[in-house]
């Protein structure tokens, strides 16, 4: 796959307010914000869209999911909620080619989603 902004921030070759980190698994937060907590949980090693995604990054993908519930834990929201997603090619609202999980924490969501 072509290279990202999100593979210069893993690299830190741009800047990004970085939040969470793992082995695998970098996390930090949007550029534009849709809501007062507004993180992005990317693997280090990219994968496009969920659709390149295969059995063999199971585990890479549940590292994601789990590092966004850990960190929204750490961050107070077990008991209130957080909404977490993960957008797919021009439907889903995907603009930058590196798979991420969404977490969007400190306000009542609203389903469904515009
Ligand atoms: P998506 O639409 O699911 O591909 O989400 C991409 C998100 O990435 C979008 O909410 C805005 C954010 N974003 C785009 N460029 C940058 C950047 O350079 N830095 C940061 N921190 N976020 C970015």
């Amino acid at each position: 796959m072509s290279d990202t902004i999100f593979g210069k921030i893993v690299r830190r070759e741009i800047p990004a307010d970085i939040v969470y980190e793992t082995d695998e698994v970098l996390a930090f937060r949007d550029l534009n914000p849709q809501a007062p907590v507004h993180v992005l949980f990317v693997p280090k090693r990219p994968i496009a869209t969920l659709n390149e995604a295969g059995p063999a990054d199971a585990e890479l993908l549940g590292k994601l999911l789990l590092a966004a519930a850990d960190y929204a834990k750490r961050q107070g929201f077990e008991k209130d909620g957080y909404r977490t997603v993960v957008n797919c090619n021009e439907h889903g609202g995907q603009t930058v080619f590196h798979l991420h999980v969404h977490l969007l924490a400190g306000r009542r969501m609203t389903w469904p989603p515009g």
